[in-house]
Formats: C-alpha cells, sequence, structure tokens
C-alpha cells in the first residue's frame, strides 16, 4: 500500500456551522489522508448571519504548537491554510509554512476574506495587501472572484462573465502569485456555476460546472477547496479534483437545499463523502 499522505490544515473552529476546520478535517479524513490542525480562532458560530458569536484568538497558540512538532520531525505532504482571524496571523503563517515546509510540500491557500463583492465586516480593508504576501508563498491558490479582484487591486465585476475575463483574471493571477490558480464562482449564465482551474506551467486551462442551486449556503468554499486537495492528495490531476470537488460541492448543497435547513447552517456534505473515493 501507498505511505498515506499527511496534511496540516490551519484554519478557525467554528463551534456550530460546519465550516474550516469542521469541514476541513473530516472531508480530508474521509478521503484517506491524515489530517493535523492548527485551530487560529475558536467562535461559537461562523460570521455569516450570526450575531453575538464568541471569539477566542489563539494566535499565541500556534508557533508553540509548531515548534512542538518540529521536534517531532514531522512530514507534511500539503498546508491548507484558510480564515486567518487577524493581520498578524497572515505573518504567522509565513514562519509556519518556512518551519514546516520540505521541498516536496505543496502550500495550499485559500484566501478567505470576501465574497460577493465584499470583504467580510470582520477584516480592515488593508487586509487584503497583506492576504495578498501570503497568496505569493503559495502553490496552489484557490480564490473566489471576489477575492481575486481584492488580491490584485482590481475593482470588483459583477456577472455573468466572459471567458475573456475569467481567463486574463487567471493569468494575471498566475503572475503575480503562483502558477496554479483555481478560481471559484465562475457563471457565462445563471443557469450553470462552478470552478475555473489554470496550469501557468503547462498553459492548460479547465472548467467545471454544475446547475446552479439558489441561496447563499455557507462554508461551501470550505466543503469545496478540501475536497481539491483531498483529490490532488489522492493523486488526481488539477482539472480532476476541481471536477471532483465541483460534484461533490454541488450534491452536499442539494441535500441541504431538499431537506430545508436554514442556509447558515452549513451543508450535508457528511452524507456523501464516498463520493471522494470513488475511482
Ligand atoms: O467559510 C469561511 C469562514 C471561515 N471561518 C469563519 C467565517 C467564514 C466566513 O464567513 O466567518 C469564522
Amino acid at each position: 500500500m501507498e505511505r498515506q499522505k499527511r496534511v496540516a490544515a490551519i484554519h478557525d473552529i467554528s463551534c456550530f456551522g460546519k465550516c474550516s476546520l469542521t469541514v476541513a478535517l473530516p472531508i480530508l479524513s474521509a478521503a484517506g489522508i491524515e489530517t493535523s490542525i492548527i485551530p487560529t480562532a475558536i467562535l461559537s458560530t461562523h460570521t455569516g448571519g450570526f450575531e453575538n458569536y464568541t471569539y477566542r484568538d489563539l494566535t499565541d497558540d500556534i508557533m508553540p504548537i509548531v515548534d512542538h512538532w518540529k521536534t517531532l520531525d514531522l512530514h507534511f505532504d500539503g498546508i491548507y491554510t484558510g480564515f486567518l482571524g487577524s493581520f498578524e496571523q497572515i505573518d504567522v503563517m509565513k514562519s509556519v509554512f518556512d518551519k514546516l515546509k520540505s521541498e516536496d510540500t505543496l502550500i495550499f491557500v485559500d484566501p478567505v476574506m470576501a465574497d460577493n463583492g465584499k470583504l467580510y465586516g470582520l477584516f480592515s480593508p488593508d487586509f487584503p495587501k497583506g492576504m495578498a504576501s501570503l497568496c505569493e508563498k503559495a502553490d496552489i491558490l484557490i480564490p473566489n472572484i471576489t477575492e481575486a479582484t481584492l488580491l490584485l487591486g482590481e475593482e470588483f465585476v459583477e456577472g455573468p462573465y466572459t471567458k475573456e475575463y475569467i481567463e486574463g483574471l487567471l493569468a494575471r493571477l498566475a503572475d503575480r502569485f503562483c502558477s496554479k490558480i483555481i478560481l471559484t464562482g465562475v457563471y457565462f449564465d445563471d443557469k450553470a456555476l462552478g470552478a475555473a482551474s489554470y496550469d501557468a506551467s503547462t498553459g492548460e486551462i479547465n472548467y467545471s460546472f454544475s446547475d446552479r442551486i439558489d441561496g447563499y449556503y455557507h462554508g461551501t468554499g470550505d466543503v469545496f477547496g478540501s475536497a481539491v486537495l483531498a483529490g490532488i492528495m489522492n493523486g488526481k490531476s488539477l482539472a480532476d479534483s476541481v471536477a471532483l470537488a465541483v460534484s461533490y460541492t454541488y450534491h452536499s448543497i442539494e441535500r441541504t437545499k431538499n431537506a430545508g435547513t436554514d442556509i447558515r447552517f452549513g451543508v450535508d456534505f457528511e452524507r456523501g463523502t464516498k463520493e471522494l473515493i470513488a475511482e
């Protein structure tokens, strides 16, 4: 049997509402990936639609965890960062990468900070600049379109998009940050929604779409990112991993919609994990 892959997932724990670590850990584990975690903050819920949530910042705990791990001589095949609770954590993440990465470690960065043309309320206007400096260290960068424009310092453009616009964004992101880009929230009409991937080292661009389900279901970016990384760690190509993640995320939203669940509560990704290991 092949050696098991090991990933370090570094996100917050939102105790209720299924996103960040409560999504990344189960999805990667279900896909057969050993997953170590570093929580960046603990919140009672995520910040998307709940009021009066608790927030405990864990910035001071991150380096001691990493330094202890260093004494164990661990090898990581991937490091996956998502929601970071503060500006300071951006610099902390750069040190974490330096300390934990080996030559073959894949740095997978989801620059979680914005959606639908808006920076999330708890981030200051200079946060995207800091996040951009972290993205320069990524091997694979996975922004949505709002995050992509913020990282590039461009105006947000409303969809539906043209192929020219999407492929221009992919090229500018690859130019500025890293050779492999996955752009989420891509749509050319109101029927289908999906993602585009670009590998600047080969020039290959691929698209994956599913039917659009109306409503803003929370945590789907984390479900999608975790499924992409699961595919890549399991040896799939970038394009095949994106296709797997589009299908898995779509089915998770579909189950949630059919159940009539509150859209803030997260999606039913749990009952579809078989899809992650299907050949
Ligand atoms: O899913 C991204 C995310 C992660 N963590 C927290 C969030 C959000 C998005 O709103 O609020 C705490």
